[in-house]
């Protein structure tokens, strides 16, 4: 089993249970295309997505009246792999130090625990990691930063309730390069695209973060809940149309999540997904995989 695929499968367990029990007979019939329609519908895949899979394999099923469910997986799977052609974000070699990385997004998507794992996975991997609390807005957003920090044992840049958030990260970015550190990462607050006073103030981090370095930040990443389907998205959507991004983190695809929200995310955003959440632990955070994904959605084993 390779090494993501159970997590995946847990993370939509839901989804991939009942495509899994989609398969139960031997061969495809016309209620297999009915409940395969159903369930990926129900698990956000979006409507183009979930025609594009079941036309096609209703056209393998008039074709071959034998088509076996294993082939019916299959095809099912070569389109979404098609559909998440290259969408697989990868953080690479760090060609910055530090190299910046600004999460934002709405309310509760998850961007403080996103932070702090990404922060313990690049520690992990033998970064030094430095973490701004450029959430200045919420009362307890320090205190939560600073309880995770301190747990995984990264240093932590913060200021007082109210603070400018912009002069935050510019003193996070002075500190991060007088310790050499290889990551610094931006944990903003929640806002929605519409307030534009608070889209304003990413902005302004932004152009701050430019003063020390023109390339930066080198990455600016939306955190989706993936949990909430075609709500997340337009959200996300429109995010991406006042503060241009770089790429996705979605988040909390364990518990209720029906998994088909990456595609219909990467479909409308066209961003790369670099890391989705699976979870409140630490450990929690995995780089996304296109073929684990496509395996635990289609409720095959992987090998
Ligand atoms: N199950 C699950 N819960 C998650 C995941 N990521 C975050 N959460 C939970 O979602 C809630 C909100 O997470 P935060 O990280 O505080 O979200 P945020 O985007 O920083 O919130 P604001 O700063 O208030 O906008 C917390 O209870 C987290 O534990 C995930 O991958 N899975
Ligand atoms: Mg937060």
């Amino acid at each position: 089993m390779s090494r993501w695929f159970s997590f995946f499968k847990k993370g939509f367990q839901r989804t991939s249970n009942k495509l899994a029990s989609v398969w139960s007979g031997k061969r495809i019939d016309q209620d297999t295309l009915d409940e395969i329609e159903e369930t990926l519908f129900a698990a956000d895949f979006g409507v183009e997505t979930t025609e594009a899979i079941v036309e096609a394999i209703d056209e393998a099923y008039r074709k071959n009246k034998d088509l076996q469910q294993k082939e019916g997986a299959d095809i099912g799977k070569s389109i979404l792999l098609e559909r998440l052609d290259g969408s697989e974000g990868k953080l690479g070699e760090n060609a910055n130090k530090p190299e910046v990385i600004c999460v934002v997004g709405v309310n509760g998507s998850g961007k403080t625990t996103s932070a702090a794992k990404l922060a313990k996975m690049l520690k992990d991997q033998g970064n030094s990691v430095l973490v701004a609390a450029c959430d200045t807005f919420r009362a307890a957003a320090n205190q939560q930063l600073q309880i995770w920090c301190e747990r995984l044992d990264v240093p932590l840049i913060a200021s007082h309730q109210g603070a400018d958030a912009a002069a935050v990260a510019y003193d996070a970015y002075e500190a991060a390069k007088k310790r050499d550190a290889d990551y610094l990462i931006l944990d903003t607050a929640g806002r929605l695209h519409t307030k534009s006073n608070l889209m304003e103030e990413l902005a302004k981090i932004e152009r701050v973060i430019k003063k020390h370095d023109s390339s930066a930040p080198h990455h600016k990443w939306i955190v989706v809940d993936g949990s909430i389907g075609t709500n997340s998205i337009q959200q996300a959507k429109v995010f991406n149309e006042v503060f241009p991004l770089t790429g996705v983190i979605v988040t909390k695809l364990d518990g209720t999540s029906k998994g088909g929200a990456i595609v219909a995310i990467y479909q409308e955003l066209g961003l790369p997904v670099y890391f989705v959440g699976l979870g409140e632990k630490p450990e929690d955070l995995r780089e996304f995989d296109v073929e684990d994904y496509t395996d635990a959605i289609f409720g095959i084993n992987g090998s």
